[in-house]
């Protein structure tokens, strides 16, 4: 259990990142259905957030876009010219650069078998996600393959949505102590999905073998999935001891905290008000879909996307925080608008895994040099712009699955392909 660390997994941006507007509830993405988009830039975004954070932290991991388009999906629908575009969108979908939904993740210290768990998110709620997890859990199994260590569920069967660590967050002392795993999910009936179900949360936490007392679930806030927060990491995250969450975030906003507070007595609550900044200007900047991370120096740093430093009420807001020397003593904006537009901050771009790194396959750890091999594959195969009009081109298609593979061979990952 020695060298028990947080190693943060992020999605490489795949070469058909596009803006089809397939999220219901997602505001992002609908604002940009339609516009053009920019895999390559979006990539490139990515691997420099990767960069920042490998250099801060000393580890830093990734995963690979899946296989795309998907003739396996393009086939269950049946091909053919009436095939409705947004079906044939979704075959196209880069989704899966956003690996907070990729599973969720207990570690060891939360499990009875001393394993870190993953369960592979079902993503049921819509069609370009549901299509992921197969290939996630191949690509977990193969990146987590000890099994001394680790241990690969199948998802959860569907009916119940999962969403993967989106809705889930740990409170411990250190990351490497036993901690409490806190799930959060929706209830049906407003104007978009709840894409957590309670019953897949909960199915998750018996598979990971946590204790009961050490889980926490609690209801997200139907007005905040009505305002377009389609996962609690849009308004709500955790490190160690500390929650940074909206005052609206939870549907029982004491009941929340006091349950939270039951299971982990040390928690501490950095609570944004709404009059601070309202719940829509959280949503537009994604100011709580940051990284909340230890630093080596003490404190915490929140990685933001840059969209924050340019909203008035919200950067305000940090510099005040900052002022008064709480646990988070920086904030630390990313440009990472691509995958903004289409509703995914730097929190969903990562899938957080306590664990020993000298456990994980080492092709799925980046360094300097493989970043740099990384960076010349994007530059070299990812398309620069992608227009929806494109999408369903045999052109683009080729292009598509040749830089992906191209990615593979650099990395020595062709067992993926
Ligand atoms: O599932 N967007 C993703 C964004 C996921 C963000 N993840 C977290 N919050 N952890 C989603 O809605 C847009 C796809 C499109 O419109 O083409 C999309 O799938």
């Amino acid at each position: 259990m020695s060298n028990l660390t947080e190693v943060n997994f992020d999605g490489i941006v795949g070469p058909s990142h596009n803006y089809a507007g397939l999220s219901l509830g997602n505001i992002a993405s609908a604002n940009h259905k339609g516009s053009a988009s920019h895999p390559r830039a979006a990539a490139l975004q990515g691997l420099a957030k990767m960069r920042g954070n490998l250099e801060r932290f000393g580890h830093q991991g990734f995963l690979l876009p899946l296989p795309r388009p998907n003739s396996a999906l393009l086939e269950e629908l049946g091909t053919g010219s009436d095939l409705p575009r947004p079906l044939l969108a979704a075959a196209w979908s880069a989704s899966s650069m956003w690996t907070a939904n990729a599973a969720t993740v207990s570690p060891a210290p939360d499990t009875s078998d001393g394993r870190c768990h993953f369960t592979p998110a079902n993503l049921v709620t819509m069609l370009h996600r549901g299509q992921e997890w197969r290939d996630t859990q191949a690509q977990l199994k193969l990146a987590f393959a000890d099994t001394d260590h680790f241990a690969v569920h199948d998802a959860v069967p569907p009916t119940f949505g999962d969403e993967g660590a989106a809705n889930h967050m740990r409170l411990c002392e250190s990351h490497a102590s036993e901690g409490v795993e806190v799930f959060v999910y929706g209830k049906t009936g407003g104007a978009f999905p709840a894409r957590q179900h309670e019953q897949a949360s909960r199915a998750v936490a018996r598979l990971h073998g946590l204790a009961p007392d050490k889980c926490v679930f609690i209801e997200q806030n139907p007005d905040a999935i009505a305002a377009g927060a389609f996962h609690n990491d849009v308004v709500a995250v955790a490190n160690e001891s500390v929650i940074f969450a909206h005052e609206h975030a939870f549907a029982d906003r004491q009941g929340a905290y006091n349950a939270m507070r039951a299971a982990f007595p040390a928690l501490q609550v950095v609570e944004v008000p709404d009059s601070a900044v309202s719940l829509a200007e959280a949503i537009r900047t994604y100011l709580f879909n940051a990284q909340l991370v230890t630093r080596a120096s003490g404190g915490m740093a929140l990685i933001v996307p840059e969209e924050c430093r340019k909203s008035a009420s919200v950067w305000a807001y940090c510099e005040a925080m900052l002022a008064t020397n709480g646990p988070i003593r920086e904030v630390i904006p990313v440009d990472v608008k691509q995958s903004m537009a289409n509703g995914g901050g730097p929190a969903c771009l990562r899938l957080r895994v306590v664990c020993d790194p000298s456990a994980v396959d080492p092709r799925f750890l980046l360094t300097e040099a493989k970043a740099d091999a990384i960076e010349a594959c994007i530059a070299a195969h990812w398309p620069e712009q992608i227009d929806p009009a494109d999408l369903g081109s045999d052109t683009l298609a080729k292009t598509i699955i040749a830089a992906r593979q191209s990615l593979l061979e650099t990395l020595d990952l062709q067992a993926l392909g």
